[in-house]
């Protein structure tokens, strides 16, 4: 079958490129056959299988709002296929597992359901449709979040409980938040935030701040040794934390008309290096590092061995992710 490029009206994300492919009963089928034919399923308020596959007549997808119903499509598609470029660019990695095959998207899953998942049983993503069936779960940093816990299950296989669930989850906010950048989509900017699209609180706020994660309300900005009883989804802070201060440094600084505020445990300060080559050490720490059992200790220990493969031991990289470990109580 032809590849073919149509045009998707997204919610978060504008106008948007797909890959999409010639059906030979006629129109075009949601699969995208230049990153390993991800497909995009409608489950139509269902809670099981795959329901339909997306199928348009002029591959022209969606219309920007949720009474379309392929404009959640629109979304999870997009997602997909920038997360799969960023592997692809940042890590020379083909697809989630690196072997060149897709997961698969779907959306429509049951009834104002306020929740996306990645699940290993069927390789695949599920995005709900939000507050009111009016806010899916698909922006661009919830799928590249999701997508993400895919690799992370592929490599690390981090155990999603205590201290090495917190690595887990937030290992799917920094690629997640990556994507993001990555994308320079001027609909949807770079930042720091996860969630920040699908007013998940219903009153406009994010789902979880990397700069200072106690913004939300439960999450850790440090690390004690209660950390790991949290909810994975809080425990998480703490390598959010580090991955912000690592990449931007300490102190306020606004990044696409953003502004942040770093604190740092005891006041100690950290100079960023950037987030290319933050997220290069996190993803030499995940893949080569990382075990199931991994806590917030081994963490320091991994990312540090990264930082001296990648930039050498003597490098300010190296020295900036000593002081970003110990900036959030990690030693
Ligand atoms: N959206 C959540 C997550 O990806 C779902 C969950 O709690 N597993 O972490
Ligand atoms: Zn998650
Ligand atoms: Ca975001």
């Amino acid at each position: 079958e032809a590849i073919d490029t149509g045009t998707g009206a997204s919610e978060y994300s504008g106008t948007v490129a797909l890959g999409t492919t010639a059906s030979s009963s006629g129109g075009y089928d949601l699969i995208d056959g230049g990153r390993g034919g991800h497909k995009t399923y409608d489950l139509n308020g269902g809670t099981s299988g795959t329901g339909t596959l997306f199928h348009d007549a002029d591959d022209s997808w969606g219309d920007g709002t949720p009474a379309n119903r392929q404009t959640a499509a629109v979304d999870a598609a997009y997602g997909a296929a920038v997360t799969w470029d960023f592997y692809k660019s940042a890590f020379n990695r083909n697809g989630i597992a690196g072997d060149g095959k897709a997961a698969y998207s779907r959306v429509h899953y049951g009834t104002a359901y306020v929740n996306a998942f990645w699940s290993d049983s069927c390789f695949c993503m599920t995005y709900g449709d939000g507050i009111g069936n009016t806010h899916p779960l698909t922006s661009l940093d919830v799928a590249g979040h999701e997508m993400s816990h895919g690799l992370t299950a592929a490599t690390a296989g981090l155990k999603y409980t205590r201290e090495s669930g917190g690595l887990n989850e937030a290992t799917s906010d920094i690629f997640g938040t990556s994507v993001e950048f990555f994308a320079n989509n001027s609909s949807d900017v770079g930042d720091y935030l996860i969630g920040e699209k699908i007013d998940i609180n219903g009153d406009g706020t994010p789902l979880r701040y990397m700069d200072k994660p106690s913004k939300d309300g439960g999450s850790a900005d440090y690390w004690s040794r209660t950390v790991g009883r949290l909810d994975v989804h809080y425990s998480s802070g703490v390598a959010n934390h580090f991955f912000y201060l690592l990449s931007e440094g300490s102190g306020a600084k606004t990044i696409n008309g953003v502004s942040y505020n770093s604190p740092t445990y005891n006041g100690s300060t950290v100079t960023g290096i950037g987030r290319d080559k933050a997220y290069q050490i996190w993803y030499k720490a995940l893949t080569t590092y990382f075990t199931s059992s991994t806590d917030y200790a081994a963490a320091r220990v991994a990312t540090l061995k990264a930082a001296s493969d990648l930039y050498g031991a003597s490098s300010a990289e190296y020295q900036a992710v000593a002081s970003a470990w110990t900036a959030v109580n990690v030693n």
